[in-house]
């Protein structure tokens, strides 16, 4: 039996999984999730766009998929009350941004302190925000890659768990780029849920931790 890091102390580690698209990121950490490499139960995946390619590989891979269209509430802290409400439901011990669009708000944040994280697909703190590629590209950055970081209310610049790097070739496109930074991504993002999974992964301040060690 694992000992986890939250109050699940007799199950697996119970992951809830927000997306706004085409869901790469998310069908990482399904497939190192049924191939038993994650200790972890994918509960749910939950999209604010109806059409995000992601809610179809969630119920291609048995996993419940919701969808919170933001279009349809009257103000931010209206949606994130109802996302609030919906991503509890599902008793998460882990929530993991995977290309979700929505600035989310500190009553959120606040909620899933210590329990929620993003991969962003930069060297944080490096271009934070969006158009990472495009950025890079524009400053001739020799050096590009991938960040997971813990979620805090200040965007993108909550503590870093793991980072990938890649070259930026000389005769990148925005394109070319963000598929090679992808590639890091498919694999750092389930390297950081496993940590967490298995309880070695916290936040404690300012920092994240490795089995106690400070990971920056
Ligand atoms: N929320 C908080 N509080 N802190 C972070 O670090 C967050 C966050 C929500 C999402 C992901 C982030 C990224 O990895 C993320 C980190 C969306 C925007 C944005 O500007 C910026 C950063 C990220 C995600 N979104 C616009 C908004 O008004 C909408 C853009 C759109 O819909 O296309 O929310 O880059
Ligand atoms: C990923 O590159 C992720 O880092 C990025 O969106 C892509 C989603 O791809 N996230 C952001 O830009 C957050 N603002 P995916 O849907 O195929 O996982």
């Amino acid at each position: 039996m694992q000992v986890l890091s939250s109050d699940n102390i007799n199950g697996r580690c119970r992951i809830v999984v927000l997306i706004s698209g085409n869901g790469s990121n998310l069908q990482a950490i399904i497939d190192h999730c049924s191939d038993g490499e994650i200790p972890a139960e994918l509960v749910g995946v939950v999209s604010n766009v109806p059409s995000a390619f992601g809610l179809e590989r969630a119920r291609l891979a048995g996993i419940e998929a919701r969808c919170l269209n933001h279009r349809e509430f009257i103000s931010r802290a209206a949606f994130d009350e109802a996302l609030t409400t919906l991503v509890e439901d599902f008793r998460p011990d882990l929530v993991a941004l995977a290309g979700f669009m929505r600035i989310l708000s500190p009553a959120f944040v606040d909620q899933f302190a210590g329990r929620l994280i993003n991969i962003h697909p930069s060297l944080l703190p490096c271009y934070p925000g969006l158009d990472t590629h495009r950025r890079a590209i524009a400053d001739g950055a020799r050096e590009h890659g991938a960040t997971v970081h813990f979620v805090t209310q200040d965007l993108d610049a909550g503590p870093v768990i793991i980072q990938g790097r890649v070259e930026v070739l000389e005769d990148d496109s925005e394109h070319t780029l963000a598929a090679r930074v992808h590639e890091v991504e498919h694999r750092i993002y389930p390297e950081a849920v496993r940590w967490f999974a298995s309880g070695r992964l916290r936040v404690e301040g300012d920092v994240a931790t490795l089995d106690g060690q400070p990971l920056t």
